[in-house]
């Protein structure tokens, strides 16, 4: 049985989470209550010197970064439709899962961060860059799933829209969730998937 190092509001862990849950692997959660600091406690640190979730632990093998945790239950339990072989598919859930790491990430922490979490303490000049950000980028997204049901251009849905799909649904804690159609739609057939919806946070009704 796995066990994952966790916090219900991050949206890191929440793709974790949804693959765990679809995939139907037994898995016991530790709860890290990041509001109280505890990803920096020593004993936290010893297993993710980053301190931060997730953590996916089995027996000696302990795995951080969420991306590289999915890539990992998809190789170990072949995982085929979540992580495609095919090598034209597979390299746009590569492409897709990068992107959302190191494009509509970033942004999305920015805002939800400093206008959520961190209360007077956030910075809000940087949840200001952070929406100027996605107003590029949100764009790009509805573009690319105006003509494609799920974002690497397969029939079902792979682990680049678990992991998009986390980092998207987080802006409805601050409020900011896209509104366009391409979006909306997608967002809609992933949260009737029930092992994502498990994992997310409530979304609007009208999402
Ligand atoms: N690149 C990492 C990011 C993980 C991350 O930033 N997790 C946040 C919660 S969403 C966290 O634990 N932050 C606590 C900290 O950095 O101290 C991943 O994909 O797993």
């Amino acid at each position: 049985m796995y066990t994952l190092y966790t916090y219900p509001f991050s949206q890191h862990a929440r793709r974790v989470v949804a693959l765990l849950e679809a995939a139907g692997l037994e898995y016991r959660t530790i709860h890290i209550a990041l509001d109280k600091g505890e990803q920096l406690s020593d004993s936290f640190r010893a297993i993710n010197p980053d301190h931060a979730v997730p953590v996916l632990v089995d027996q000696e093998l302990v795995i951080t970064e969420s991306n590289a945790i999915l890539r990992w239950l998809c190789t170990r339990h072949a995982l085929e439709t979540w992580y495609p072989n095919d090598p034209t598919l597979h390299a746009a859930t590569e492409q897709w899962l990068e992107w959302c790491q190191t494009r509509l990430g970033p942004p999305v922490s920015d805002v939800v961060l400093n206008t959520v979490f961190l209360g007077e303490d956030g910075d809000m000049d940087a949840a200001a860059r952070g929406h100027t950000t996605l107003e590029v980028l949100i764009p790009r997204l509805e573009n690319r799933l105006a003509y494609r049901p799920w974002i690497a251009g397969t029939e079902t849905p792979t682990i680049a829209d678990l992991a998009l799909g986390a980092t998207v649904t987080h802006l409805a804690l601050a409020n900011a969730l896209p509104q366009t159609p391409a979006i909306t739609a997608w967002l809609n057939r992933l949260m009737k998937i029930e092992a994502f919806a498990k994992a997310m946070p409530p979304l609007p009704a009208e999402a």
